[in-house]
């Protein structure tokens, strides 16, 4: 009996620690408040929800009159929230039990398996990999595979390079995917890329003259957490430890202006921890290394997040300012939003990041002002779904988002490529 009760109370002990542990990563019993601000004191009293005071996560911001800004917020703060929204007049909705329409993260099927690699479709990370394997085996010419290094846990990340003429120089289009661990349609995106470029007979037209480096996966540690529960469906960081707590924000991690604005300290944080220093992450180290290694051929570079349906370029770490550039920058954005939109797409909101909201420690301001690279942008993928777009309207979606880059293409051709490609046109 004795012994009983003792192992009772040890196994309570056990269960507790057990949640403990586990509940930094939780998401349950949260809503999702969509704010929809139509003045801009609305838009300023929106910007204070930034401060941790409130205890609210941000999933996306707004500075416009036709986006809304969306919290996740505990059940014990919805009251406050709403309390907030009403002293500024603010309009808003509620999604209670946001985390009970999150879906729930699939064991692949075996009908899924023998079937074969669907485009589209959410994968796991070891089924991307596998799957870039049969290609570069399929199309040995055209798809070279460079192994950058391990993630934190050791999962092996490759750079996958196409090309019609691997050694001719050409200039290189750069996109990477995924450092976002919840943003889903984002690898879905740079593998739909890879595989049109691969396959695509009618794609030769965008090989020619041009090279399309794409990293799917930046930060496949935490893609695979996003995958391992319902309650971890949200998470955004990487899985390194720092102090007590899990994951860096990779996009508050890259050494230009590191931690300047934008940003949280505390390790704890669960969405913008800049890291304790620069590229203290090796998924973000490798990114670096691989820009640094293509350095001057780099004429586009764009990483792929979710969501919003906006297509901003640098700075990012202020809206004070732009770059000389940004007009440049601004009208390709807009001739890649009208091609997605002559597609079906919808239009991208375009912008400079740091005039969307600033936060420092982006890849693309690293790509633009330490490397060099004169086109750079950050692409939000989607809107209307947060973070969970649903697999059904991914074939709709992404085969418009590939005329987007077309476009991206045909710009980098023309301005860069030497000049016998360009009568190919
Ligand atoms: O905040 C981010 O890292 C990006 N948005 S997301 O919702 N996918 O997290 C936007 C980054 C824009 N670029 C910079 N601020 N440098
Ligand atoms: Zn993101």
């Amino acid at each position: 009996m004795v012994l009983h009760r003792r192992i009772v109370f040890l196994f309570g002990l056990l269960a507790l620690c057990w949640r403990a542990g586990g509940s930094e990563n939780e998401y349950d019993e949260h809503s999702l408040v969509k704010l929809h601000p139509k003045t801009s004191s609305h838009l300023e009293a929106i910007k204070d929800l930034d401060n941790p005071e409130h205890g609210v996560q941000i999933l996306k911001r707004s500075r416009t009159f036709d986006d809304t800004t969306d919290l996740l917020v505990p059940a014990n703060r919805v009251q406050y929230v709403q309390a907030f929204a009403a002293t500024h007049n603010i309009t808003h909705d509620v999604r209670e039990n946001y985390e009970r329409t999150l879906e729930s993260p699939e064991r692949t099927p075996r009908r899924r398996m023998l079937r074969g690699f669907n485009i589209f479709e959410y994968h796991s990370y070891a089924e991307m990999q596998e799957y870039l394997d049969v290609l570069a085996n399929k199309c040995p010419n055209i798809v070279k595979l460079q192994t950058l290094g391990n993630s934190y846990q050791g999962r092996k990340v490759r750079l996958v390079k196409l090309s019609s003429n691997h050694n001719a120089g050409n200039p290189v289009i750069f996109i990477d995917a995924g450092i976002h661990a919840r943003e889903w349609v984002a690898p879905a995106m740079a593998m739909y890329l890879i595989q049109r470029l691969a396959i695509d007979p009618d794609a030769a037209k965008d090989l020619n003259g041009v090279d399309w480096y794409i990293l799917p996966v930046v930060n496949p540690d935490g893609y695979e957490f996003t995958r391992s529960s319902k309650a971890n469906r949200l998470w955004r960081k990487t899985r390194s430890k720092n102090a007590n707590c899990f994951g860096v924000d990779g996009n508050r991690n890259y050494g230009f202006k590191w931690a300047v604005s934008g940003v949280s300290k505390n390790p704890c944080d669960k969405e913008t921890y800049a890291g304790p220093k620069p590229f203290s992450e090796p998924e973000t180290q490798m990114v670096k290394n691989a820009l640094m290694e293509y350095g001057k051929r780099i004429k586009l570079y764009v990483s792929l997040h979710a969501y919003g349906q906006y297509l901003v370029y640098p700075w990012g770490y202020t809206g004070d300012y732009l770059p000389r550039e940004w007009k440049k920058l601004d009208s390709l954005a807009r001739m890649v939003s009208t091609a997605v939109q002559a597609a079906g797409g919808k239009p991208f909101r375009v912008m400079s990041a740091g005039k969307w909201y600033p936060a420092a420690g982006g890849s693309d301001d690293f790509a633009f002002g330490v490397v060099g690279v004169p086109y750079s942008y950050t692409m939000e993928l989607t809107d209307g779904y947060e973070f969970t777009y649903p697999e059904r309207l991914l074939k709709t979606v992404l085969p418009q988002f590939f005329e987007g880059f077309r476009a991206f293409g045909t710009q980098i051709r023309r301005e860069f490529s030497p000049s016998r490609h360009k009568r190919d046109e």
